[in-house]
């Protein structure tokens, strides 16, 4: 029997029927909504637009479902989020069926998770796969958009709603000779599914981030050499994953929803709630107890539950910086390596804290080599390896883990066109522009689960809100036959500017990263922007909930 969400919501007001009466596209449209992606947003937007008795079809690139945890089979690659506050809530009888296996399941169990779902709800009949849209216009005459795959089929619906994922347009570096390279190469996001043997072989990692982390700890232990190619350090922090027994099972299926509520409160929808005090508030001695603690429990406690200013003062976190660059001095036995590990411009936690299982200790092994390529830099891939400043490398396997075109990218790989063929692109140069995270002025009933200025963090706590939030939008449009709906564009400057405002002090906007919107390989991408809500999910809901309660007043609705 499927249930409300854990929370539920003002703006969720959906039938109980599974199939409502009276829908059906109009003539004309081929379908009411058309949804890109079927990930873990198009899947639950999937779901909650069917219970509405809507006709939808989603369209996803790949040939299965998952997103993320489709295309990125890496080896090591997996949740960093506790599993069980990872799954989807909205079903009771979903929650009694799954059993989690791991703490933080690798990516073949999160695959299959999310293939039982799409099973047990029957939602693969209204997705077509290996259709990857190319574009998607704004008709004004008919108040719908038309959507073009690759293949030139076109498509129109009332509703566009974008679930393309924040991390789903991988890029490759803008290194000289890429395609040279005769041995084998491939970027993390793009893996595939046969398994790549790494016994005896010489192995290059280029990049260091939460993918480059989980991706050489792996290859480390059975690659003949692997030679890691750094640019910039990151402070990472160890996940201690385990398996879960049927009894710790058993006694979290009874708290789930504690568990879920408690996401809900907390600030990036983890179970990790921000510690009340301040850093100076306690003594020194205490501080350290603290901290050893956290870096001894699983996940993200030391990021997401640590003192309240470690990610707002710059003492704070010069402190906590101070802490985890002993621990990685500690564990490197080489001073020297141990140096080039410790990141020098930025505090921790100011970027994205990749989990690690033994990561730092890799670089004891007599397999492993680190070059730090701000002392010796790429000059070019050549065709038997790589070379840099002061010398040449032969590799049989280059992997790229060099990350996305992040939060935008995937909105810029579309040639997205509103009222008046403006382009969204264009419209996004200087950084996004959006109501809510949601909806754009200009490009009227196109609605976006997991778009820019949505909060980052535990992702499907936030996509089950939004798609609900979505839905509910959709149904009352339906209910009044509203034709178009469009945020003003006084409220979207209103709210990009409560972005902007909401993220100044923070120490993250102040550092280069995907979260603030650089990606030193995409042309246009060198200007941090805000890219992201940081005020919190339950500020971000409470804000979404009244301009629902309000009968959408905000938006201008015809
Ligand atoms: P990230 O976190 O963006 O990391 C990409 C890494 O690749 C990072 O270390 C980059 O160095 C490095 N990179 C990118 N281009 C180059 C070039 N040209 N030369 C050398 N090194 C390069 O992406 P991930 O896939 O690791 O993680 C993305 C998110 O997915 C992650 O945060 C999780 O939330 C899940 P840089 O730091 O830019 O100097």
């Amino acid at each position: 029997m499927d249930r409300s969400p854990a929370v539920p919501t003002p703006s969720l007001i959906l039938p109980r029927t599974r199939e409502r009466e009276g829908w059906g596209p109009e003539p004309g449209l081929d379908f009411d909504a058309i949804v890109i992606g079927a990930g873990v947003s198009g899947l639950y937007q999937l779901y909650r637009l069917r219970e509405l008795g809507l006709h939808v079809r989603v369209f996803e690139a790949g040939s299965g479902v998952g997103g993320t945890w489709y295309w990125n089979r890496y080896p090591g690659a997996r949740f960093d989020s506790e599993s069980w506050t990872y799954g989807f809530s909205f079903s009771q009888e979903l929650l009694e069926e799954w059993d989690w296996e791991e703490h933080f399941a690798g990516q073949p169990e999160t695959e299959r998770y999310l293939n039982y779902v799409a099973d047990k709800f029957d939602l693969r009949r209204d997705i077509q796969f290996n259709s990857r849209v190319t574009a998607a216009h704004y008709q004004e005459d008919t108040s719908s958009w038309e959507v073009t795959l690759g293949d030139g089929r076109r498509y129109n619906a009332r509703f566009l709603i974008t679930a393309v994922g924040v991390l789903s347009a991988a890029t490759m570096p803008r290194i000289p000779g890429v395609e040279s390279f005769r041995g084998q190469s491939c970027h993390t996001h793009y893996w595939p599914k046969e398994p790549v043997r790494f016994e005896g072989k010489r192995v290059a990692v280029i990049g260091t981030g939460a993918t480059g982390v989980q991706t050489i700890t792996e290859v480390a232990k059975t690659a003949g050499h692997l030679t890691v190619f750094q640019r910039t350090p990151q402070w990472c922090a160890p996940l201690h994953n385990a398996k879960i027994s049927h009894e710790e099972m058993r006694r979290i299926r009874a708290h789930y929803p504690e568990i879920f509520a408690r996401c809900q409160e907390t600030y990036g929808c983890f179970i990790h709630a921000t510690d009340p005090r301040a850093t100076h508030e306690v003594t020194k001695a205490e501080r350290e107890a603290f901290w050893e603690k956290l870096y001894g429990e699983p996940g993200f406690g030391i990021w997401m539950g640590n003192f309240k200013d470690i990610l707002v003062d710059r003492q704070a976190n010069a402190l906590i910086s101070d802490f985890v660059a002993r621990k990685i001095r500690q564990r490197v036995k080489d001073p020297v390596v141990a140096e080039k590990l410790i990141p020098k411009n930025h505090g921790f936690g100011t970027r994205r804290v990749p989990l690690e299982s033994g990561y730092y200790e890799v670089y004891n092994q007599p397999n492993v080599k680190l070059i730090d390529i701000n002392e010796t830099p790429i000059e070019r891939i050549t065709p038997t390896g790589i070379k840099t400043s002061d010398r040449e490398y032969e590799f049989d396997i280059i992997i790229y883990a060099t990350g996305f075109d992040a939060i935008t990218g995937a909105f810029d790989r579309i040639d997205i066109r509103g009222v008046d063929g403006v382009s969204l692109k264009g419209k996004w140069q200087d950084g996004p522009q959006t109501f809510l995270g949601i909806l754009v002025d200009g490009f009227p009933n196109m609605l976006m689960v997991m778009g820019p200025h949505a909060g980052l963090g535990n992702f499907p706590r936030a996509v089950e809100y939004t798609a609900d939030w979505v839905t509910g939008l959709i149904r009352f449009a339906h209910d009044r036959s509203l034709r178009r709906i469009e945020p003003t564009a006084a409220g979207a400057v209103a709210w990009t500017d409560h972005v902007i405002e909401a993220s100044e002090g923070l120490l993250f906007t102040e550092v280069d990263s995907w979260m603030t919107g650089i990606n030193r390989n995409v042309e246009g991408k060198q200007v941090r922007r805000i890219m992201r809500y940081s005020g919190g999910h339950p500020a971000f809901r409470k804000r979404c909930d009244a301009v629902a309660a309000d009968g959408y007043r905000e938006l201008t609705l015809a």
